[in-house]
């Protein structure tokens, strides 16, 4: 049994990102322990086979070992700026062509060379297509109207990546909307709370406890 949630989270996997996004925004205190990919720790493990990240453990026992679901979680008890309020079915569209179709090219683009046969640029191409529907519907200034919702903060970490892995080439194409979107992100209070480097977690280490 833990007092706190505890949260297993690696600081650049866009996935545990927006878990720590929500935990942020909705102001639950918790352990975060960070992990590196290639030494995951037992503790992890043993809550969750899968071995990826975000995993969280709630004080009364129970695992959730996806991104959405800790987001959902987290929002349910408590939704301050509303992220929930904008159609869920649309969110939930949107972010799950983000995660199902969005993240296979931009995994393609940015590491082509862990695929066989693969040309970055039709991956660049087949995820632009994805930002030319977030275009689209960001002339309102975000995704789902004038204010953030959690479909901005759960797909922002991926066009962050999307952008990362040629900056200069993502700034001079026609989404400018998007450009704006992503720089608001990268800029906003949320983003950069979670940002923060820790070293890897190990027992018996001082718990950093977030949103204290
Ligand atoms: N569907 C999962 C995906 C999480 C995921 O794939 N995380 C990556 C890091 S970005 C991971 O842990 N991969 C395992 C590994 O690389 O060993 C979620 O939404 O939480």
């Amino acid at each position: 049994m833990t007092t706190l949630p505890i949260l297993y989270s690696f600081r650049r996997c866009p996935f545990a990102m927006r878990a720590r996004l929500a935990l942020y925004i909705s102001g639950i205190t918790y352990e975060l322990r960070e992990v590196l990919l290639t030494e995951k720790p037992d503790e992890m493990l043993v809550l969750s086979s899968k071995g990826t990240v975000p995993v969280l453990q709630l004080p009364n026992g129970r695992v959730i070992d996806e991104s959405l679901d800790i987001m959902a979680w987290a929002l349910s008890q408590n939704d301050p700026e509303r992220w929930l309020e904008p159609d869920p079915i649309s969110q939930n569209g949107l972010i799950n062509r983000c995660d199902n179709q969005f993240k296979i090219h931009l995994d393609r683009y940015k590491y082509a060379s862990r695929y066989e046969d693969c040309d970055p640029l039709e991956a660049r191409d087949l995820g632009e297509r994805f930002i030319a529907q977030l275009e689209q519907q960001l002339g309102t200034g975000c995704l789902f109207g004038d204010g953030p919702c959690q479909a901005d903060f759960a797909i922002a970490p991926f066009v962050r990546q999307f952008a990362l892995a040629d900056w200069d080439w993502f700034f001079a194409t026609k989404h400018r909307y998007t450009q704006r979107w992503l720089t608001t992100f990268t800029n906003s209070e949320a983003f950069n709370a979670v940002m923060d480097k820790y070293d890897p977690w190990k027992p018996g280490d001082a718990p950093i406890i977030m949103n204290a």
